[in-house]
């Protein structure tokens, strides 16, 4: 992350030029305008405010006014693109299939032409709007349909764990919820609310492999992620889930930032340690310096911290491997973390600690293949 801010518009500056990352100097006036003057963007970085005809995207970043709506996400999560008329005429439009054999020196064309060819990823979508409730420990009974990535991970009649569908065969776990040698125990369930009372389209699958973290320290919990392949059935190709949607898996660690409010959802514990028999969720912020609640325990890079300011709200023991998630501006929803550890249960001064994916990105593509989980590859 990069240093808190301490000037108006933006960090690395002197009083009057900033210094670039590339070692380039300009003049202060010159940042957060949405021009990039330094040649490597690092003008238009960590800015609080935006100077002229430049639009503050919500991760800090100054783009030109030109950029909204213009039928691209200029900002990470898309804000530029929120609120427009119709006005997303991608050139697909005027570019029919034989002009496409005479492209022109128009790169930017071309780019935006070859981006729209590319597969619609299908994730973090559910089907149908879900129903507007205010908002584990202190959490609420979910309804079918509200939680469609979330699978329970089921090991000699026990829920031990959760874990999150995020497309194909695969499942995302914690590591710590996981043995390679017990491959042939676990049976993950689907379409599942309630553990007295299984629906009638409950789907369980079997595991065919599991991987985990080449780095997973069960002492410390650094990398406490894992992947599950499920069995394809006999004479099927691909895994078919009926009723399940993956959630995305996010790209970067900006997408979403402290104090953001995010779910969780699973069947673990609930308060004074009482056991949970149906799907339970609740809303928690991102919490940011979580080093002064876990020192020496918290590794940023890795991990994310999510709770509310009373410990209301938090995972617990058997929510573990679950999901922590977080929607974006247009509504889509990506798995943020992983429910990994923490001091207790619903203390306000220890939140819960999750595994933070977006670190994971190049992991989880490396094992799944990078065309299953981003659309973002031109
Ligand atoms: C557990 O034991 C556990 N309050 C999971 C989450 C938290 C604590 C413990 C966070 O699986």
């Amino acid at each position: 992350m990069w240093p808190v801010l301490t000037l108006d518009f933006n960090i690395f500056s002197t009083n009057d030029s900033f210094h670039c990352v590339n070692g380039k100097y300009i003049p202060q006036r010159k940042t957060c305008n949405g021009v990039n003057d330094c040649g490597d963007q690092s003008d238009e970085l960590c800015c609080k405010g935006c100077r002229g005809k430049s639009f503050l995207c919500k991760s800090g970043v100054c783009i030109p006014n030109k950029y909204k709506c213009n039928g691209e996400m200029d900002c990470i999560t898309g804000e530029d693109e929120i609120g427009c008329k119709e006005k997303t005429e991608l050139l697909t439009a005027n570019m029919n299939a034989e002009e496409t054999e005479f492209l022109t020196a128009n790169m930017n064309a071309e780019r935006k032409w070859i981006k729209s060819l590319l597969p619609k990823l299908s994730c973090g979508v559910k089907p149908r709007l879900p129903a507007r409730r205010k908002r584990v420990i202190g959490g609420r009974p979910a309804e079918v349909g509200d939680f469609p990535w979330q699978v329970a991970i089921k090991e000699n009649e026990k829920i031990n764990c959760g874990g999150i569908y995020i497309g194909g065969c695969w499942i995302l776990t914690a590591a710590h919820c996981v043995s390679i040698s017990k491959v042939h125990r676990y049976q993950i369930w689907t379409s599942f609310l309630h553990w007295l009372r299984p629906e009638d389209d409950i789907i369980v699958q079997l595991a065919k492999q599991i991987i985990i973290h080449e780095n997973y320290n069960g002492k410390t919990y650094e990398n406490d992620i894992a992947l599950i392949e499920l069995k394809r059935r006999p004479n099927q190709k691909e895994c078919v889930l009926p009723n399940s949607v993956p959630a995305c898996v996010p790209w970067s660690p900006y997408l979403f930032q402290p104090n953001d409010r995010c779910t969780i959802s699973g069947w673990g514990r609930e308060k004074d340690n009482q056991k949970v028999y149906s799907l339970h969720w609740g809303e928690v912020n991102l919490i940011g310096n979580c080093s002064r609640f876990y020192p020496g325990r918290y590794f940023e890079k890795k991990m994310e911290c999510a709770g509310m300011d009373d410990g209301s709200i938090d995972a617990c023991q058997g929510d573990s491997g679950g999901p922590l998630v977080c929607k974006d501006v247009n509504n889509v929803t990506y798995v943020w973390g992983v429910v990994s550890w923490g001091e207790n249960c619903g203390k306000s001064e220890f939140p819960g600690v999750y595994t933070k994916v977006a670190n994971y990105f190049d992991w989880i593509s490396h094992h799944i293949g990078r065309s299953l989980i981003s659309q973002y590859n031109i």
